[in-house]
């Protein structure tokens, strides 16, 4: 393992959560800028893209898998073929942080590596008086106990949405400047405003 950053041209991401929580939601807001009211439960569905930036082909997949039904083998499979992770649950639902938990168990498992980049977000920011999870209480156990990124989003509202991939790529060794859905967006993407608060960037741990 080393810690200087190597410049990597394929990524291989893959959200995981409880049913409903938004992954999907997440994802398309990344890719197309939308959002779907209605929930539609995905079995598994990957998002494979191939840009060329600066004469250095770039490969992303993007692997949306299912909360709603149980697949254990397609998980454990999506789990050993990716290179970071998006575990998301919802602000409302505190079951669904329960099941991140248990996610992170099986991805440290079947990874055996303390240092897999993970980035746990909160969704549904935007249903403010349903709230049900307090952002102080997983700050802490996300980043200090863990060691991984925490973040809060609504892809409803699109906020933090960039933040996430931002944060994905940058751990999965991706240079975020051969995005191109982040170079696109960069204009219109709220640097500060809507962040999470300052965080101690010395625990993040790159693998090479
Ligand atoms: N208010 C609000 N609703 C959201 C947000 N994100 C997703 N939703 C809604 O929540 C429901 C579920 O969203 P999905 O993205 O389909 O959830 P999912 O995690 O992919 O669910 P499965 O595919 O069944 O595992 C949909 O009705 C979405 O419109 C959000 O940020 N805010
Ligand atoms: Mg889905």
């Amino acid at each position: 393992m080393s810690f200087e950053v190597k410049e990597k041209a394929e990524v291989r991401l893959v959200f995981l959560g409880a049913g409903g929580v938004g992954k999907t939601a997440l994802i398309q807001r990344f890719l197309r800028d939308t959002f779907e009211p209605k929930h539609r439960r995905t079995v598994e569905e990957l998002h494979r893209k191939e840009y060329e930036v600066g004469g250095i082909k770039v490969t992303i997949s993007i692997m949306d898998t299912s909360g709603s039904y149980s697949f254990p083998a397609m998980r454990k499979l999506s789990i050993q073929n990716s290179d970071a992770f998006a575990l998301v649950y919802a602000v409302d639902d505190p079951d669904s942080l329960e099941a991140v938990k248990r996610l992170r168990e099986e991805i440290l498992e079947v990874k055996e590596d303390k240092c897999t980049p993970i980035v746990v977000i909160g969704n549904k920011i935007d249903r403010h008086t349903e709230r049900r999870v307090s952002s102080e209480d997983v700050l802490s156990t996300v980043e200090m106990d863990w060691n991984h990124i925490f973040l809060e989003s609504s892809a409803k509202d699109n906020v933090n949405v960039m933040e996430v991939f931002r944060e994905l790529f940058q751990h999965a060794n991706l240079p975020i400047q051969l995005s191109p859905a982040l170079c696109r967006r960069r204009e219109t993407f709220p640097k500060e405003s809507n962040r999470r608060p300052p965080m101690n960037k010395t625990n993040s741990c790159l693998i090479s």
